[in-house]
């Protein structure tokens, strides 16, 4: 028996599933979960020795790799002053005019993680307009407040629970649930619950059903609907925050937001969360205004420090984007004619440096799509590229992560390794 084997018996008696997130668990893949103890760039080495190419990279946030020094240093440096205050600090203040200034906002209010960070936003979305009801999308993951965990993607839909036991109807009775990447289906809830919606909640590249990039049109087509039945739009940036572009999905995509949600992305691998918006929204959360959230960690100058070092790299280097684009290109390139030669019938999904492999004969441009994906032969995909030295998301409605620290030999590397898995499959 393996050291993970063992671990994974102990963690099970004393922890559900053995595991403090769900998806990790590896339970739709067949398999048990590997326990990593170090990361290096772009690899991790489980507490076996075995060292895998990393296309988790943390779920996203270590755009630098793992183990950045300038990361590395401003955490150590901050711990030598003192793990947390539960008051203001000066790193604070750079890390708001930072993110502000990146991101296009006017104020931001952090938090500890990107569940928060929505439960905050959507708070902050009711007692601005004085409406109740949120419009999300199918298959769109945004943490796992209550009002979320309706046929949400992620963890909660690969272990086949999309709508969550022990959310209480009536808080689940204000979350209605449009089509992601068809506008007309939110314009028919817009139309039917008319002065009552308060926001629409969308992550602009979903990538909690598997990676589905919006269709052309789709994300100003919501921003026209917003502002025609006055609701504000909240692009939860978790995922593409700085990592699609230096201002994130807003940029990219060239279309405004009312209100942005982020998760870890923003402390560089620590626990940090925040959202952010115009100053005339942003001064309604408390102590300026009547909505209320609050957190002693909130701020807390350690992760802040390691965000911080990580935005000022990702600002001041707009090389890295090109990068991330370049090997995410040849990535999804290489996968796509790998899957072509071997007859298997596989769509390779991709906005910037985050791929989803489908397997699917048609295109997946929604959640229906990516349902009916074949989840065995993806357990199958994902047991080989872990027996190959390939680390990848366990699970179909999930992304693969590349970083600054991916070389091209590492992409290299996992299309010679998929090239194999792909004969198995
Ligand atoms: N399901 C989350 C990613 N979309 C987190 C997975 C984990 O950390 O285990």
């Amino acid at each position: 028996m393996t050291r993970s084997e063992t671990l994974f018996q102990a963690a099970q008696l004393v922890m559900p599933g053995g595991v403090n997130s769900p998806v990790r668990a590896c339970r739709a893949v067949g398999t048990y979960p590997r326990f990593l103890s170090e990361g290096r760039g772009s690899h991790v080495i489980d507490v076996d020795g075995n060292e895998y190419i990393d296309l988790i990279c943390s779920w996203g946030p270590l755009i630098l790799g793992h183990c950045h020094q300038a990361v590395e240093e401003a955490v150590l440096e901050a711990v030598r002053h003192g793990l947390s205050f539960g008051a203001p600090t000066e790193i604070e203040v750079k890390m708001a005019e930072l993110v502000t200034k990146m991101t296009g906002t006017e104020m931001v209010r952090m938090v500890n993680s990107g569940t928060e960070a929505v439960m905050s936003a959507l708070r902050l979305a009711r007692g601005a307009t004085g409406r109740s009801k949120i419009i999300k999308f199918a298959g769109c993951y945004h943490g796992h407040s209550d009002s979320m965990l309706v046929k949400a993607g992620s963890g909660a839909l690969t272990g086949g629970a999309p709508d969550s036991a022990g959310v209480p109807a009536e808080m689940a009775a204000d979350t209605l649930t449009a089509k992601y990447n068809d506008a007309a289906s939110v314009r028919s809830l817009l139309e039917a619950n008319p002065g009552q919606v308060a926001a629409v909640i969308v992550e602009p590249v979903a990538a909690n059903m598997g990676v589905v990039p919006p269709q052309p049109g789709f994300l100003e087509a919501l921003r026209g609907l917003c502002d025609a039945y006055g609701a504000l739009l909240i692009f939860d940036e978790v995922i593409t925050g700085f990592r699609l572009s230096a201002g994130g999905a807003q940029r990219h995509y060239g279309v405004h937001a009312d209100l942005v949600t982020y998760g870890k992305i923003i402390g560089g691998g620590m626990p940090v969360g925040a959202y952010a918006g115009s100053r005339k929204l942003m001064e309604q959360v408390s102590p300026l205004g009547a909505v209320y959230q609050a957190g002693t960690l909130s701020g807390n100058p350690v992760a802040m420090a390691a965000g911080l070092a990580q935005l000022e790299i990702l600002e001041n280097n707009p090389d890295i984007y090109t990068a991330l684009e370049r090997k995410g290109k040849r990535l999804q390139e290489g996968l796509q004619e790998i899957f072509r030669k071997a007859k298997v019938p596989a769509q390779v999904n991709r906005a910037g440096s985050i791929l989803t492999v489908f397997f699917s004969k048609t295109p997946v441009t929604g959640y229906d799509q990516a349902r009916a994906c074949d989840l065995e032969r993806f357990a199958k995909w994902y047991r080989g590229l872990l027996e190959h030295g390939i680390y990848a998301a366990p699970s179909q409605f999930e992304a693969m992560f590349l970083s600054a620290a991916h070389q091209e030999e590492d992409i290299d590397a996992i299309l010679v390794a998929a090239e194999e898995v792909a004969k198995t499959l």
